[in-house]
């Protein structure tokens, strides 16, 4: 729709933004067809997400700067805002969500790449906080997640100087995972969704939300949070296959078999 596409393959759904024109900026428009797209995946029947930019050329430019050339004070409030709730919704989607950084990812492109759960990028990929040269400071969460995902310091390297870095440095200060050639990256991505897709979702599930919560707190909270949320997999039917399943092998290893996870 518009200029969000969503793709529901087998058990793993693929977002695009698709402005490739401005290079997949962050107009109003796109954000409200992002969390349009977003609030209509069915998380029981799709297992993981991929988040990715139309073109060869761009993930995602940055929020629109012709858009925000304008704004007023409350404006540029209310568009942070605007920025951060459909963020929110992403990193905290019950299942998880890769980012295939095809090209840029600047300003809002870095940030909506880090509210996703996995990085992986193009080699060809450029990342950057650079809008402390536009006189604004990150807006759509950059400032807290940069400092969370790559360590306070670089992240303020990064910030003030409003210096892009390569996809190489962004893989060696641990801003992505992994790097492969452009033309390779969503076979990569959608590799990485079915591996995650095959094993059993309401665990899967269950581990995003302890990792989540659980950074946000300190560590006797985190532990209790990782208690509850383990506990509560024992009343899953794929727990009971799951563990069946490997005592089936244990006792006769003609038996193995792939467990058909069925999200119960
Ligand atoms: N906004 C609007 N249009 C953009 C943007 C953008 N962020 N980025 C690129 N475009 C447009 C260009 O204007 C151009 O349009 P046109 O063809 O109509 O002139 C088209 O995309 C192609 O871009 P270029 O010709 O510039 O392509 P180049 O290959 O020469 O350069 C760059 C590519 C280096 C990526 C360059 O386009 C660039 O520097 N873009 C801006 C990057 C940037 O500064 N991003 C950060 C923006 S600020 C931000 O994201 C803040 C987020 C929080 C907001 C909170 C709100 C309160």
């Amino acid at each position: 729709m518009g200029f969000v596409n969503c793709e529901v393959k087998d058990k793993y759904a693929i977002i695009t933004i698709n402005r490739p024109e401005a290079l997949n900026a962050l107009n109003s428009q796109v954000l409200d067809d992002l969390e349009a797209v977003i609030d209509g995946i069915d998380t029981n029947a799709v297992r993981a997400v991929i988040l990715t930019g139309a073109g060869e050329k761009s993930f995602v430019a940055g929020a629109d700067i012709g858009e925000m050339s304008t704004l007023t004070k409350a404006e540029g409030e209310a568009f942070g805002k605007k920025g951060n709730d459909i963020f929110r919704k992403i990193e905290t989607l019950p299942i998880p969500v890769i980012a295939a950084v095809n090209g840029f990812a600047l300003g809002g492109g870095c940030e909506i790449a880090m509210s996703c759960d996995i990085r992986i990028a193009a080699e060809s990929a450029v990342f950057g906080q650079p809008e402390v040269g536009l006189g604004i400071t990150p807006g759509f969460g950059g400032t807290q997640r940069l400092a969370r995902l790559v360590g306070e310091g670089m992240a303020k390297q990064m910030i003030y100087t409003a210096r892009n870095i390569k996809a190489d440095e962004a893989l060696r200060i641990g801003l992505v995972n992994a790097l492969y050639p452009l033309e390779e990256l969503m076979g990569a991505a959608e590799k990485l969704a079915s591996t995650i897709a095959a094993n059993a979702p309401i665990a899967v599930r269950a581990c995003k939300k302890a990792i989540n919560d659980g950074v946000q707190v300190d560590i006797d909270k985190a532990i209790v949070i990782e208690e509850k949320l383990f506990g509560s997999c024992f009343e899953s039917e794929d727990q009971k296959e799951g563990m069946a399943n490997f005592l089936r092998k244990k006792d006769d290893p003609k038996k193995v078999k792939v467990v058909d996870f069925q999200n119960r």
